[in-house]
């Protein structure tokens, strides 16, 4: 499918388009052209300026585009201006929902589907009676009659009792989950967590600990389902321990989206001890970026868990980089303990399981009550 990527580039915000144009070309996309526009804030009408809606509906004409995606978070109306202006049958989206098209796409479990259905359902609510009015655009028609020619609150009374009966299947399937994860708590298995921003290197070290298998490197969110496995790092009790793999973080993720995987990432939540995975390799920058988004999800979800920072992929990066990445992680999550890694070539593996040991050994012990987590300010 045809499509271009288009963006506002506010002064406040980092620019999203070369993320988003990576995260379509991964689902499918041939984006055929990417239309950045700098602004002061966003067009009322347009979100970019009306003279750059022009430059767009010529590129979509002429290359024959099916599909306009904006790497900022639009609101419906504007959506429906731009969709509008362009005509005909192009599909207009935003940030959000290209994140849920990915999510869509990768979905394994019944879960993972039941929430992304939830959480496209809950989005598109909020956009209104404009946003129901574009073809095309939820997947799936959620019980009205067709466009223009539909009562509104029809259509909102449908999507209420489909999203009710959603939460009621989540609801169950996480119940039965709670008594997986009661059983593995009698059995008196501490819980580790794999978290962190999306192609950290995670699954790669859940497979490897684990002698697993689960995809990798597929691009932005290759997991999206929690999966747990019993894993020993060395001979005594406190080497055994249910590691935890699950969806990796972006930045300015949506709360509704977040908020539909609030059972999947209260996996995370609930362990005793998280691997905040950080990829060494990336810019500075964006390191310094991605631990502030982190640092605020884990905040949002209430996570009590022990921290360790796993700075990963190691053996792409010289000694000063990795200072500096070092340096940046430091910044964020005062006081924890940051340890490079690389999950590919099993570098330095031996100091984290130490880590890991010492941590479980301090939480499994009466006399030391785990402590609040100490980490910076939050922004
Ligand atoms: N060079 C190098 N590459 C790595 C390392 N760890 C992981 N990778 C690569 O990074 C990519 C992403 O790895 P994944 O394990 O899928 O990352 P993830 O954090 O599970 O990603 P999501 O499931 O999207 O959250 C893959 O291509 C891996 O081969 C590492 O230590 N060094
Ligand atoms: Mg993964």
């Amino acid at each position: 499918m045809r499509a271009v990527v288009a963006e506002c580039k506010l002064p406040s915000l980092p620019s999203r388009a070369d993320e988003a144009k990576s995260m379509a070309e991964n689902i499918g996309y041939d984006v055929v052209d990417v239309l950045v526009q700098r602004r002061k804030s966003d067009h009322h009408s347009y979100f970019i300026g009306p003279g750059k809606v022009e430059e767009l509906k010529e590129i979509v004409d002429a290359k024959k585009v099916e599909t306009v995606i904006f790497a900022n978070t639009l609101p419906s109306s504007q959506v429906f201006k731009v969709q509008q202006r362009l005509g005909g049958d192009v599909r207009v989206i935003d940030r959000n929902l290209l994140i849920l098209e990915v999510f869509d796409k990768r979905a394994m479990t019944k879960e993972a589907k039941l929430q992304i259905k939830l959480a496209k359902l809950k989005y598109t609510l909020s956009w209104g009676r404009e946003f129901i009015k574009l073809r095309g655009i939820m997947g799936e028609q959620v019980g009205w009659m067709g466009p223009g020619d539909y009562p509104f609150q029809e259509y909102y009374r449908a999507a209420r009792s489909r999203i009710s009966r959603l939460e009621a299947e989540l609801r169950d399937l996480n119940r039965k989950k709670e008594i997986a994860r009661a059983r593995r708590r009698e059995l008196g298995f501490p819980m580790v967590a794999l978290a962190g921003y999306t192609q950290s290197g995670k699954t790669t070290l859940f497979n490897r600990l684990a002698s697993e298998s689960k995809r990798v490197g597929l691009g932005p969110f290759t997991t999206l389902s929690t999966f747990a496995r019993k894993v020993r790092i060395g001979e005594s009790l406190s080497s055994e321990f249910i590691l935890i793999d699950s969806i990796g973080f972006i930045e300015d993720m949506h709360p509704t989206i977040v908020k539909a995987f609030t059972s999947t990432l209260g996996e995370i939540a609930h362990s005793d001890v998280i691997l905040l995975f950080v990829d060494a390799s990336e810019e500075t920058h964006v390191i310094v970026r991605q631990c502030s988004s982190m640092d605020k999800i884990l905040r949002e979800i209430e996570a009590d868990a022990r921290i360790i920072v796993c700075a990963n992929k190691i053996d792409l990066v010289g000694a000063m980089k990795l200072e500096d990445t070092i340096e940046a992680i430091r910044e964020r999550f005062i006081g924890t303990t940051i340890i490079p890694i690389s999950a590919l070539t099993a570098g330095n593996l031996g100091r984290l399981f130490e880590a890991i040991a010492a941590e479980i050994n301090d939480t499994r012990s009466a006399a030391r009550p785990k402590p609040v987590m100490s980490r910076g300010s939050f922004n």
